[in-house]
């Protein structure tokens, strides 16, 4: 069974995880969001795609889930000694990764080409693809403006209030070289527990990864856990943007494009109104606290899609 996953930063990498650990890596592509990227002591970031290629390697920082594990700092104590920018931390062995990524950009390579480079020397077999070589820049529309998401996450902590998203550019971007033949290609296409609106709108905002996405299986898995996010502003956003933060309300961001949908034991109250959007449901233990659980949860995705396969034939419904 081939899969696409379409991931954000850290809940997406741990459930990309949980799939590698179970599938062939040949079975496996990964697009992850890009509208996070930006540039930062003259070095291009990309904090999702990293996240997700450390993760995979092995090499993430267990703490913080972004970033290197065994991590030193010299560089930014440098830097902050000198009084340049400290608001966005980068470790020296995160470094090096930028310094080479920046350095490939300028000679003309492609973010996919760089990235394909790098998982190979990680060791990083199933394909990871950002989901553009286009800069789409997310930006955040908030009661002080309009800032640009590192802004408005990192230096801001989420302090301004959001009333909206935009990603920049998206109407002339294209998908990355090999994002549509993985989509064609593929059995499922499985969204991660990231965030709805910052990590996977814009993947799917993309022009033509929408209208593929339309004809293809989806499953989406809640970020959101009893009301809160594990990780990140998404609960935080639901909310000032006038929405309940709950599984269902995230089964309903993705009403018209999944056909099931995974989500924490502790909703399960919330299962009669999901299954009311024409949506099957799979109500299972979503966090991944550890290596085990991110296993257990692809397991459980994989399963259920099954599932809606035999019953599908069985009765003629949709899967
Ligand atoms: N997040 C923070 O909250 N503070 C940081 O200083 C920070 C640095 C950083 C460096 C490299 C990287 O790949 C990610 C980093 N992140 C940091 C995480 C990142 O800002 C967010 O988690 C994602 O953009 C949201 O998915």
């Amino acid at each position: 069974m081939k899969i696409l996953a379409l991931a954000g930063g850290v809940g997406g990498a741990k459930l990309v995880d949980g799939l590698a650990q179970i599938l062939p890596p040949e079975n496996l592509t990964v697009i992850v969001n890009t509208g996070d990227d930006f540039e930062y002591w003259g070095l291009k970031v990309c904090p999702d795609l990293d996240t997700v290629c450390y993760t995979l390697a092995g090499l993430a920082n267990p703490d913080t889930g972004w970033g290197r594990a065994d991590e030193t700092w010299h560089v930014f104590e440098s830097v902050t000694a000198l009084g340049g920018d400290s608001w966005f931390r980068l470790g020296d062995r995160d470094l090096g990764l930028h310094l080479e990524r920046t350095q490939r950009l300028r000679e003309g390579e492609s973010l996919s080409e760089i990235t394909r480079d790098f998982c190979q020397a990680w060791g990083v077999r199933p394909t990871v693809l950002p989901m553009s070589d286009d800069l789409i820049p997310t930006m955040v529309t908030t009661n002080e403006g309009v800032l640009p998401f590192q802004e408005y996450f990192v230096q801001r902590k989420c302090q301004p209030r959001v009333s909206g998203f935009n990603f920049m550019n998206i109407e002339r971007s294209e998908p990355a070289p090999g994002v549509l033949h993985a989509l064609q290609e593929s059995d499922l296409v499985v969204i991660c527990p990231s965030n709805p609106w910052v990590s996977i709108d814009p993947i799917l905002a993309v022009p033509t990864l929408k209208s593929a996405l339309s004809s293809r299986p989806i499953v989406g898995v809640s970020p959101i856990i009893g009301g809160k996010a594990v990780k990140g502003p998404a609960a935080r956003m639901y909310r000032e943007l006038g929405i309940q933060p709950s599984a269902l309300a995230v089964a309903q961001h993705y009403q018209n494009l999944i056909t099931g949908f995974v989500f924490d034991t502790v909703d399960v109250a919330q299962d009669d109104d999901i299954r009311k959007l024409d949506i099957q449901t799979l109500v299972t233990d979503t966090l991944m606290k550890t290596s085990y659980d991110r296993r257990r949860l692809a397991q459980d995705v994989l399963q259920f899609y099954e599932g809606m396969i035999v019953s599908s034939k069985k009765f003629g419904g949709k899967a």
